[in-house]
């Protein structure tokens, strides 16, 4: 058998994607990677966001690595606990975890020589692949309001939640309607002393009833595993076949799914005060669709109110809106959204002849196949640019993005490729059209959503999501600038070498 080469990789990020990637690896055969993760747990998002009611919107028979069905989700939706402690579980059961170096930050990942240097508290390291994997929304954004600190009570983001907090007794701010803002809504709407509601914009709710899974049918789901797969096929497929279409081309589809959220709210909402100031002034699935079984009924609760007018300034005691009007708090949660344009950032990626990531991305965050970067030889992104997120299931797309990296990685491990950079003619090829498709969606139709980047486009992908699959299925080597290895390098086993370590 022909020697092969050991390449090192390094994935940024223990969450969904950062394991999917190790998982892709281990079941290659690969063995010569490190997973670097900040925090001391793995989950990412699902780690660090633990409000009330969190949920995830997607099914959960389609919510799970297609190599790895969970028969034990307790809902139609699966909660974040239970999504927490399955990714817990992958990590374990697939000896990722040894590979993992908690507690470490990369601050600086720079190609010199061709490898990648990674910067740590504990030094440099070289790797011949970087993946990164650190998650579309990680970084909270807080709202830029006059007196925000000025606040006396407790006060904090909805992804960093303070569970020492007492909530019954409370008098809660709740700031922003988004996915987030609603899941919260709906789980504290009426169990507390008050909710106060600050709506910027109102949102479509699309009604998704959340029903329990029987001991029964998970019992049968783990005695005919079959059934995990069908589940798999059928949720996947349904969701794909409705929302995923439904956004990206205009038709009976996008019509039909207006219409429900638009009864859902004249069928859920009586009153014709409160249903107005719940009514968007877009259309459906321009923002991500809120989906919800119970937002409506909480806002209807006694104690809740739906503030609209604008707030005008924080104090100590609570909230001051436009009007004049304080009304006065005990607790302030921001659901106020994430940096979506964050991606791998504040890391510094430094690529060869010095130029940076925020250098090539100075015009919007750009990237081939939402994968790879003009410029940054052997960099893999997971979650990059222009992915098929939104109202879709991320795990199958960050499968097809670490099939696509572990690819050009066993090109590497056979010797035939030393390094690969997507051209930027193929770069730009491919941007340009998606940006022809971007008229076609349902996210340009006049609304504000963290979907939006600097030219007023969606860093979307504009296409249905099994497009997205089929490109990174076939690579295609004639889109890259690549350094052809001459023959087959010895083979180098162990951990790095002195050499591949800077103290
Ligand atoms: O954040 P958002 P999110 N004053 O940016 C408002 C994922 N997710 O955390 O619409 C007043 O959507 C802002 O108002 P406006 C999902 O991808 C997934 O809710 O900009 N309000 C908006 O209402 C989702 O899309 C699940 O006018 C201010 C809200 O804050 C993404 O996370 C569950 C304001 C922010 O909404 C982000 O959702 C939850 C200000 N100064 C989340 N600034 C799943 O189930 C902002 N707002 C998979």
């Amino acid at each position: 058998m022909a020697q092969q080469r050991r390449v090192q990789v390094a994935i940024i990020g223990a969450g969904m994607s950062g394991l999917c990637m190790a998982a892709t690896l281990e079941d290659a055969g690969i063995d010569s990677y490190t997973v670097f993760e900040q925090a001391d747990e793995v989950g990412g998002t699902w780690r660090d966001n633990t409000y009330p009611g969190l949920t995830c919107d997607v099914p959960s028979r389609y919510y799970t690595y297609s190599f790895r069905p969970n028969p034990d989700w307790s809902h139609f939706l699966p909660p974040g606990r239970e999504i927490q402690a399955y990714f817990r579980q992958v990590a374990d059961e697939r000896g990722i975890r040894r590979h993992i170096r908690f507690g470490t930050a990369v601050t600086s990942a720079r190609y010199d020589d061709g490898r990648w240097w990674l910067t740590t508290a504990d030094g440099e390291e070289a790797f011949d692949v970087l993946v990164t994997a650190a998650g579309v929304l990680r970084v909270p954004r807080y709202p830029e309001i006059l007196g925000r600190e000025s606040f006396a009570g407790p006060a904090f983001h909805s992804s960093r939640w303070d569970h020492s907090v007492s909530l019954p007794d409370k008098r809660i701010g709740l700031i922003g309607t988004g996915s987030t803002g609603t899941q919260i809504i709906a789980e504290l709407g009426g169990t507390v002393r008050g909710l106060t509601v600050f709506q910027r914009t109102a949102q479509w709710v699309f009604p998704v009833p959340n029903p329990r899974y029987s001991a029964l049918g998970r019992a049968a789901l783990h005695r005919f595993p079959a059934l995990n797969r069908i589940g798999y096929r059928f949720w996947g497929w349904s969701f794909r076949f409705l929302f995923c279409r439904a956004v990206v081309q205009p038709g009976l589809r996008r019509r039909v799914l207006s219409s429900i959220c638009r009864w859902n709210l004249r069928l859920s909402v009586r009153d014709p005060v409160l249903r107005a100031k719940l009514t968007p002034d877009y259309q459906p699935l321009c923002k991500r669709q809120v989906m919800a079984g119970h937002f409506y009924r909480a806002v209807r609760q006694p104690g809740v109110e739906v503030v609209t007018d604008p707030i005008d300034h924080i104090e100590p005691r609570g909230i001051v809106t436009a009007d004049g009007t304080l009304r006065e708090l005990d607790l302030l949660v921001y659901a106020t959204g994430f940096d979506a344009r964050a991606y791998v950032r504040p890391m510094q990626i430094v690529g060869p002849g010095g130029l940076t990531l925020d250098q090539a991305w100075a015009d919007g965050p750009r990237a081939y196949r939402s994968v790879a970067v003009a410029g940054f030889p052997n960099l893999f992104m997971l979650m990059g640019p222009h992915s098929p997120i939104g109202n879709n299931s991320l795990i199958p797309v960050a499968e097809a993005q670490a099939g696509y990296a572990l690819w050009w990685i066993q090109e590497m491990r056979a010797g035939r490729v030393v390094a690969a950079t997507p051209t930027l003619a193929a770069t730009d090829e491919y941007n340009q059209s998606m940006k022809a498709a971007m008229p076609s969606t349902i996210w340009v139709s006049g609304c504000s959503s963290w979907y939006l980047g600097k030219d007023g486009l969606p860093e979307l992908f504009p296409w249905v999501p099994e497009r997205h699959t089929e490109l990174l299925r076939h690579p295609e080597p004639a889109d890259f600038d690549i350094c052809w290895s001459g023959a087959s390098e010895p083979a180098v086993s162990g951990e790095p070498n002195a050499a591949d370590r800077r103290t």
